[in-house]
């Protein structure tokens, strides 16, 4: 059964400023600003009395949440012309070393996509059966939180149109990505449905290279890097919140526009 899937996030927002103590509409509006708060939070005397770590986390969780209901789902991330793609594009890992070489190397004979959770079809995909859904092609920049970033063309399915290729339930809370070299990440039902989030076959007019998620990666262009899973091996929906691996590392699960 199909959901509707997109809250209105004004109204939801508004809702809250009116139920917030004007102590915490203050907090909550600073939050809404930026990250920037935090490290003046972390220096002042609201955290007498508890430890600087834990405010730090509480405000973190409340800026994922806060991010989450600013977040417009009919906002796009800027396309680019073919002029402006960045060659060579650059690469990124979790693993030491980080290195292209250490990407896994994956046999698209043996390769399929687990689908879990929250799904009416829990089939497997191979690579053929996700290349017969509509393909669609953008220009979107990558930016990196380590302070890069870089323009690239990606190819694929629309992932809303792959969630309802599954039948997913459309209101469960979150998306998560499990990679092949072990790499996890999760998005809101609100980004999964955004336009421009794609679940990526080709890049730069071919497959997508190994050291870029052969054979499956997920383009979040409204988010950053460590959001676009590579190597995607399974696909679950659900409601439990599953973090990630920078995640845990601190940081911000929302990362996005
Ligand atoms: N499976 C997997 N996905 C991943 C990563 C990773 O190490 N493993 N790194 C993330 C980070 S931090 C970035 S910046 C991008 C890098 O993608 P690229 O190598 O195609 O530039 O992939 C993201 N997705
Ligand atoms: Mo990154």
């Amino acid at each position: 059964m199909i959901k509707t899937p997109h809250p209105d996030s004004g109204a939801i927002l508004r809702e809250a400023a009116r139920r917030v103590s004007p102590w915490s509409r203050r907090l909550f509006l600073r939050n809404a600003l930026g990250l920037g708060t935090l490290t003046a939070l972390a220096g002042c005397d609201v955290v007498d009395g508890i430890s600087a770590e834990g405010m730090l986390a509480q405000v973190s969780d409340f800026n994922d949440r806060v991010q989450a209901w600013l977040f417009n789902p009919n906002r796009l991330a800027r396309e680019y012309p073919e002029s402006m793609i960045t060659r060579p594009f650059p690469f990124n890992s979790f693993y030491v070393p980080n290195t292209p070489e250490k990407a896994p190397t994956i046999d698209p004979a043996r390769w399929a996509l687990n689908v879990t959770g929250r799904v009416e079809r829990q089939d497997d995909w191979r690579l053929a059966d996700l290349a017969r859904l509509p393909q669609v092609t953008q220009i979107t920049r990558h930016i990196c939180i380590e302070g890069w970033s870089a323009i690239g063309k990606f190819t694929g399915v629309r992932f809303s149109v792959f969630l309802q290729a599954v039948g997913a339930d459309l209101s469960a809370r979150y998306v998560t990505f499990r990679c092949d070299d072990n790499y996890v990440t999760s998005i809101d039902m609100a980004t999964a449905l955004h336009p421009q989030t794609q679940l990526t076959l080709g890049f730069d007019g071919g497959a997508l290279p190994r050291e870029h998620g052969f054979p499956l990666k997920l383009r979040v262009p409204t988010k950053l890097g460590f959001k676009n899973p590579k190597h995607i091996g399974e696909i679950a929906v659900g409601d439990d919140y599953t973090g990630g691996y920078w995640e845990t590392y601190g940081y911000n699960w929302f990362s996005g526009l």
